[in-house]
């Protein structure tokens, strides 16, 4: 198991209906550690630029509508297999098939409302982190609980 870093973004759905809070108690209780975070209104140009890879989708231009339609938490989260584990914790795509128990499957209705992005690969989590975050602004620093949260 790796300690890989992870792109997070509560989307402006979750910021409008207070969910900010229950998406970070939820990465914080799984034992994942939030090493940058912050508020932000994401310019059109950014938003093109995260979902590069949406560009022919028919959604594509709903979908940057919806981004920077109001203002996102962005945060980089850090943990042993972090970016499998936050995907998991996220749910699928769309919040119909989306399992109880994870943040789409027990707060969001609508693929177009589904509160909160994370990085699906390495990859996408390094070119992810570095379009929203500097280097300096993410923090490395120990936390007291971890020989409690992983096996040495
Ligand atoms: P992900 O957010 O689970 O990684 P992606 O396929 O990368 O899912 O899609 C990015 C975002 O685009 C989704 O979170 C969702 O908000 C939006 N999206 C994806 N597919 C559709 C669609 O078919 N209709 C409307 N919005 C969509």
């Amino acid at each position: 198991m790796e300690v890989e870093r992870t792109f997070v973004m509560v989307k402006p759905d979750g910021v409008q209906r207070g969910l900010i809070g229950e998406v970070v108690s939820r990465l914080e209780r799984k034992g994942l550690k939030i090493v940058a975070m912050k508020m932000l209104r994401i310019p059109k140009e950014m938003a093109e630029t995260h979902y590069a890879e949406h560009r022919e989708k028919p959604f594509f231009n709903a979908l940057v509508s919806y981004i920077t339609s109001g203002p996102v938490v962005a945060m980089v989260v850090e943990g042993k297999s972090a970016i499998s584990v936050v995907r998991n914790l996220v749910g699928k795509t769309n919040p119909v098939e989306a399992e109880p128990g994870t943040i789409r499957g027990d707060l969001a209705m609508d693929i177009g409302r589904n509160v909160v992005h994370a990085s699906d690969s390495p990859e996408s989590a390094k070119r992810e982190i570095s379009i929203f975050f500097s280097d300096d602004e993410i923090v490395d620093y120990a936390k007291v609980d971890e020989d409690w949260v992983y096996e040495r």
